[in-house]
């Protein structure tokens, strides 16, 4: 890093100079106005110092206009870093047991509260947890279950399914994170809309990721239903409208880490545009917790029809098909079970997803094999 202060009569010299001095690329640092008998301006400018030196043209400054030497910065004595970076050490430390002291009083209020229940709806309470079901979900339904025997009932309202697959409108769009398995899901359903003799297109906004086109390239080729690859989100409704003849057109999308603003930055110019479209949100069947919340507080903000919940082989346990309802309040409108196209979806009914949620199901004993 170079820094200069040049001294003027006026700002338009002064930023002249520095330019000429320093190249393009110099930064503008401060400006000073010097009033008296003498009026003039100093600037001071910055340039990455290889840049400035490669950039800078050797052009003569002129008498009026001298370069004012900067004062050498000193950096801190050793010591004193020394001593920076060990309190830095001690505060991480501090933060980190105030993080652990915290946890430990919230799960002794916990265990409190769960001590003072009758013993029907502690085993509720135990049951459901060992199932995956969230503590603040399985407590909302201890409620209402004084047992085990009553949980079906109890979990009932808490599930909703969307029967009859997919809905009435015509193009539908699938979101979701990375590699949750949009794409795969895509060519599932348009071919059970194929199945339903149903005439199909596919668009992909999925230019993002090499290889991602190809994928979805091949499953249309081997469906023989025709691919639109398009580059943005305001061009659907325009492609929709070159396919007014099919009945159904799925949209495929790139999976964005739900922590950015991508999401919706991308996605808002089709909402934008007005064309109708049903969304579905997927989420994996193996997300932990945390993530589907932060998942739910980024696409819960897109207009998110229903639900489908990728991976179910996958799963060890099924909680989450509780979780994802008690957080998004949307219906499941399938799950997956596997990679295989066409075959690995299934449109379940609520009493099948209330079954698997209560299902102890060790490692390996997906539900998956059952299903097909
Ligand atoms: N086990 C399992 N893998 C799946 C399922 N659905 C998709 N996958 C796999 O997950 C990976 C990512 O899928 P992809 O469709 O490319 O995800 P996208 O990034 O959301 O489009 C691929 O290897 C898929 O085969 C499923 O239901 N079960
Ligand atoms: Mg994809």
């Amino acid at each position: 890093m170079k820094i200069k202060t040049f001294r003027a009569k006026t700002f338009g010299e002064a930023l002249a100079l520095v330019k000429r001095e320093m190249g393009e690329d110099a930064v503008v640092l401060s400006t000073e106005e010097k009033k008296g008998p003498r009026p003039s301006v100093e600037v001071s400018a910055a340039v990455d110092y290889e840049a400035g030196e490669a950039a800078s043209p050797k052009a003569a400054i002129p008498s009026w206009a001298t370069p004012i030497p900067s004062p050498a910065v000193p950096p801190p004595p050793v010591r004193e870093q020394e001593e920076i970076r060990q309190l830095k050490n001690t505060l991480i430390e501090f933060k980190t047991e105030v993080g652990s002291i915290r946890e430990l009083i919230e799960d002794t209020r916990t265990e409190a509260k769960t001590a003072r229940l009758p013993a029907g709806k502690r085993d509720v309470l135990r049951f459901l947890k060992k199932r995956g079901v969230r503590e603040e979900h399985a407590r909302g339904i201890c409620d209402t279950a004084n047992n085990v025997k009553e949980i079906p009932r109890a979990m009932a309202a808490g599930v909703a399914v969307r029967g009859g697959g997919m809905g009435g409108k015509k193009a539908i769009v699938l979101i979701g994170p990375t590699g949750v398995g949009k794409t795969t899901t895509v060519a599932k359903l348009a071919a059970a809309a194929i199945k339903a003799r149903k005439r199909v297109a596919i668009v992909s906004l999925d230019s993002y990721r090499i290889g991602a086109i190809e994928q979805v390239r091949i499953y249309a080729k081997i469906m023989g239903v025709p691919l639109e690859v398009v580059p943005d989100a305001g061009r659907v409704k325009a492609c929709l409208a070159r396919h007014a003849d099919k009945d159904v057109v799925f949209i495929d999308t790139t999976g964005r880490n739900p922590l950015g603003d991508a999401v919706l930055s991308e996605l808002a110019p089709l909402y934008e545009s007005g064309v109708p479209v049903e969304t579905h949100l997927l989420v994996s069947a193996t997300s932990d917790y945390d993530f589907l919340d932060r998942a739910w507080k980024s696409y819960g903000r897109l207009p998110v029809d229903c639900v489908g919940v990728t991976k179910v082989d996958e799963a060890v346990r099924y909680g989450a098909l509780y979780n994802v309802s008690a957080l998004f309040g949307k219906p499941i409108a399938y799950l997956t079970n596997g990679q295989t196209v066409p075959g690995d979806i299934v449109f379940p009914t609520r009493e099948k997803v209330l079954r698997m949620i209560l299902m102890e199901s060790p490692a390996g004993a997906a539900p998956a094999a059952a299903e097909r």
